[in-house]
């Protein structure tokens, strides 16, 4: 007899910066969920889905765990990640960075009982102490209770084939959730305002990438008609005049080259030409404002 077909939530958890959205895209081998060098870049929750035979593993990136939200974005970023963690997961991949976790830090569980847990310590190729890791490991076996624990590097692929392989083992039996072929939930306008952000993280400094909110206003698709480009317009909003002078630059170079790295990403995401035109505009104190958050797409 054939067996049962498995499917189910797999929540990707952790503090901000971790590597979480880059072990996404390492599973799905396709970079699907942006990732940067600073804290707080994942905003949503992010579905990405893989498939293969007899199996479906709906994965859930989540915006990194923040114990005291400064603001009401920080407070909206952590219900959407405690939502994915506590209510839609099966599993939970709870991911540790082994080079700059403290194995002193107190380890707030935000994990409902019953769920399984894989620890995965990752950023091992980073060059770290026997001893770092051990006491790492220890730490968070002991708060966490994890099935397993895997030592990995997301960013270089090392030991992700046998986490996938744990994962899968522990899919519970269930018919696929989503359609043959589908990698997410999103419409391709999410992708294109967290493309847009992405580039915002890698160019920009200080408080500018956190006090960003990208809306995607028009997304024409000409696909159909050959040679000629798709139009994406989007708004860029910052929360200061200060800020939206940064974003500019010096005789618009700075924007420029913003809205060209962003387009290249984008083409490349979409696998076809792209025509990206960017505004900015200001809206004071946006992380602050319920009705801007919710406006911008935040769940609070
Ligand atoms: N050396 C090394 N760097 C890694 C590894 N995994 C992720 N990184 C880097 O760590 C940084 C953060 O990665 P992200 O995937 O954005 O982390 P995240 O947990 O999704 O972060 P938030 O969305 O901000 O919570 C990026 O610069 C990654 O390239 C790894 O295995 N090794
Ligand atoms: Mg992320």
């Amino acid at each position: 007899m054939e067996s049962a077909h498995k499917a189910g939530f797999v929540a990707l958890a952790g503090l901000p910066n971790v590597g979480k959205s880059t072990l996404l895209n390492s599973l799905l081998k396709f970079k699907l969920s942006i990732v940067s060098h600073k804290p707080q870049t994942t905003r949503h929750r992010v579905l990405g889905i893989l498939e293969g035979p007899g199996f479906q593993a709906c994965f859930l990136d989540t915006p990194g765990l923040i114990e005291k939200p400064a603001d009401p974005l920080q407070k909206a970023l952590r219900v959407e990640a405690s939502r994915a963690i506590r209510e839609d997961a099966d599993l939970v991949v709870y991911l540790v960075d082994v080079a700059e976790a403290d194995p002193g830090d107190v380890i707030h569980s935000p994990l409902r009982s019953g769920v399984p847990v894989l620890l995965a310590l990752n950023k091992c190729d980073r060059v770290v102490s026997e001893a770092r890791v051990a006491a790492l490991e220890a730490a968070y076996s002991a708060a966490l209770k994890p099935d397993q624990v895997l030592r990995i590097s997301a960013l270089k692929g090392a030991g992700v084939d046998e986490l996938k392989a744990e994962i899968l083992a522990r899919l519970p039996e269930n018919p696929p959730f989503y359609e043959k072929g589908r990698l997410s939930d999103r419409w391709e306008r999410f992708f294109a305002a967290e493309i847009v952000r992405e580039q915002v993280f890698a160019l920009y400094h200080d408080e500018i990438p956190h006090a960003t909110a990208v809306v995607v206003e028009t997304f024409r698709e000409h696909h159909q008609k050959k040679g000629r480009p798709d139009e994406v317009f989007a708004t860029l909003y910052v929360e200061r005049d200060g800020q939206k002078g940064i974003i500019i630059g010096k005789s618009g170079k700075d924007l420029r080259s913003l809205t060209e790295r962003a387009q290249a990403a984008l083409e490349n995401f979409l696998g076809r030409p792209v025509i990206l035109e960017l505004w900015i505009k200001v809206r004071k104190d946006w992380r602050k404002d319920q009705r801007s958050l919710e406006e911008f797409g935040y769940r609070t």
